[in-house]
């Protein structure tokens, strides 16, 4: 394939092998793989008369997926707990020679946090993505499965190399001829694909419609308590084991955005989720069961109800009452992905139910790939938050989180994910998933390094930028948590009531002294879903972290933030701040061309010049609506139009 960006963090490295290798161990994929890598990374052909020799084995370890690297002066052993442990081994070895790590003195022993590091793919089977910014799907065409076999390799080379084990490869949103994933009619195809990705130790999972009894089976009724519903499910599971017999189970969005789902039959979301974990239990497969649940019907005008509610309503009194294989797949935030929101008050709330943590690579709210973002950072936000006095979101996983999550950014684009340097969030969410310790620093430092090279500058130009990315985003965005200034239903670029009146209980509620919406026990009482102590941090003014101020506070514009700055000058500062740290990052990255493959500096450059437009276009038109909304003038006096 042609062009830089195809190869993503796998570029050819810069830098000298150092030795000439020779490889012992059995002649399976992971040693193929070891193989390819040192040609392809190094341009080292592994041979008998090599001087340094990499011994590859597996040895029973109770993490099975975990692998050590042990190096010497004559040679390193790679050892894998399983021969999956073994592939995950090869790569961590060869990314860090490309990183330059000295071969005799590795030791490392590296074992993945959670079970489930999975992507889903939002791709339609008429070969479109939904939230996708970076081309066509890379599984789907014309209706059908359809796929570039060499391309598909590839792409699971990546996920493997950066330790993703499960992929849904179709929209949540299933869709009539998406659903027939469960027939003899797409099955065949399936089963092809799992073969590509299998023995990278990447298992499929399909997204599946809750009315495929009606739809596929024939029957009057999708009722999880129907025993035909039960049997339709049953013979459903057992056609596609037949077919891929290591699949990783089902995932199922219910009762959402218009979607059918128990709650519209009169049945609990553990009655809808149980009955299709019963049939899935047999063949070891999981059934992922979205929450992101909430009334998109709303009247604005009802300002009772409050969407961040509702998830929470929904599922934390039936903690307990779900099958050992149900995962409910929680979306970070309480709302829906956007660039500033609390974490879900789901997230440990409930001890007896197995969660999978849901993060979006792909950039709906943060920038479709045209801005740059890091997401990293904002992960690591997520993740740092407290859940008690005495745990943080990290904690949980492992634990309560049993599966990590995230909604893919990639694309048939020739560089996967349009914008280049959005594969940053691809590697990153890979690496996160596997070590949620590891720091958005370094993996933004590692991935600059292994896309680019090791010059030292450049990655360290290129790391600063992408973590400030999304500090910068945020700025010319909707300020303090609000959330949804956005065009409606495409959701780039601003919109102050863009969703103001809308069914789908987004609301800021502005008038021309306050904005936001009382979320403390005062107001809608969506404080009191978390733990006390995190509770008291939000309900309070005072504690409650500054930047999400307006998802919490309902305040007035003259509301002094802890730096003396009115609430309304500081969304004038930001504002115009966010544009001028756009300008500089052009600048930034004109002082790298010299040391950027061409076409690879041509493709980010154009996508800085659509940002710019973008942060110039939310800065006026958000400036703008408050200027208006509250008449009072930027103590700067800059031009507000
Ligand atoms: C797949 C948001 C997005 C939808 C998406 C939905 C979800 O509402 O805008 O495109 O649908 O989230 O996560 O199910």
């Amino acid at each position: 394939m042609d062009g830089f960006g195809y190869r993503a963090w796998l570029q050819p490295s810069k830098a000298q092998l150092g030795f000439i290798p020779r490889l012992k161990g059995a002649k399976d994929f992971a040693w193929e793989e070891c193989a390819h890598g040192l040609e392809a990374l190094f341009g080292r052909k592994p041979t008998n008369r090599g001087d340094y020799t990499i011994t590859l084995e597996t040895s029973p370890d109770p993490a099975p997926e975990a692998y050590t690297l042990r190096g010497g002066p004559e040679g390193l052993t790679v050892t894998g707990g399983c021969e999956k442990g073994l592939l995950y081994g090869v790569y961590g070895l060869l990314s860090r020679l490309c990183l330059g790590e000295p071969v005799e003195t590795m030791n490392v022993r590296e074992k993945p946090a959670v079970r489930h590091r999975v992507l889903n793919h939002w791709d339609n089977a008429n070969g479109t993505v939904e939230r996708g910014y970076a081309g066509a799907s890379l599984f789907f065409k014309g209706g059908r499965i359809g796929y570039d076999l060499v391309r598909l390799k590839d792409y699971a080379r990546l996920l493997a190399s950066v330790g993703i084990n499960e992929i849904c490869v179709n929209n949540v949103n299933v869709y009539r001829d998406s659903a027939k994933l469960l027939t003899d009619e797409m099955l065949p195809d399936l089963a092809r694909v799992a073969e590509v990705f299998r023995p990278f130790g990447i298992r499929l999972i399909i997204a599946v419609h809750f009315d495929s009894p009606v739809i596929l089976g024939g029957l009057e009724t999708a009722d999880p308590a129907d025993g035909a519903v039960a049997r339709f499910w049953e013979e459903s599971a057992r056609r596609v084991y037949e077919y891929v017999p290591d699949l990783a189970g089902f995932l199922m969005k219910a009762d959402s955005e218009f979607r059918s789902g128990p709650a519209a039959l009169g049945r609990t979301q553990d009655e809808g989720a149980n009955v299709i974990a019963k049939a899935l239990a047999p063949f070891g497969g999981n059934i992922y069961w979205r929450c992101f649940i909430y009334n998109c019907a709303q009247d604005w005008r009802d300002t009772e109800t409050d969407r961040p509610k509702a998830a929470y309503n929904e599922f934390h009194p039936l903690d307990g009452k779900f099958d050992d294989n149900v995962i409910l797949q929680i979306k970070h935030g309480p709302s829906d992905f956007q660039v500033r929101e609390p974490n879900s008050p789901l997230l440990g709330a409930m001890t007896q139910t197995h969660q999978g943590l849901e993060f979006q690579i792909t950039q709906e709210y943060t920038g479709q790939q045209k801005d740059l973002y890091a997401t990293a950072v904002q992960w690591e936000e997520i993740l740092d938050t407290p859940v008690t006095d005495a745990c943080m979101t990290r904690d949980l996983v492992g634990h309560e989180v049993t599966a990590i999550v995230a909604v893919s950014n990639t694309g048939a684009d020739a560089n996967w994910t349009g914008h280049l340097l959005a594969q940053a969030n691809l590697y990153a969410f890979g690496r996160m998933a596997w070590n949620p310790a590891q720091t958005a620093e370094q993996l933004t430092r590692d991935w600059a390094a292994l896309t680019f090279g090791r010059d030292p500058s450049l990655v360290e130009t290129l790391t600063s930028m992408l973590l400030e990315s999304r500090h910068v985003y945020e700025k010319y965005n909707a300020p303090l948590g609000l959330g949804w200034m956005v065009n409606i239903s495409h959701h780039y670029g601003p919109s102050p009531e863009g969703y103001e009146y809308m069914k789908w209980g987004t609301y800021h509620r502005a008038t021309h002294t306050h904005i936001g919406v009382d979320r403390t026990t005062h107001g809608t009482g969506y404080t009191a879903q978390y733990h006390n102590y995190v509770r008291d941090l939000y309900e309070s003014k005072k504690t409650c972290p500054e930047k999400l101020l307006l998802f919490f506070h309902r305040l007035p514009y003259t509301y002094k933030l802890k730096n003396g700055q009115t609430l309304i000058q500081y969304i004038y500062d930001t504002h115009f701040e966010g544009v001028g740290d756009v300008k500089r990052f052009i600048k930034i990255w004109e002082s790298l061309n010299e040391k950027i493959p061409q076409d690879a500096y041509d493709s980010v450059r154009e996508k800085f010049d659509m940002q710019l437009a973008n942060a110039r276009e939310w800065r006026d038109v958000i400036n703008n609506y408050f200027y208006r909304v509250t008449g009072v003038p930027d103590d700067k006096g800059r031009k507000i139009y």
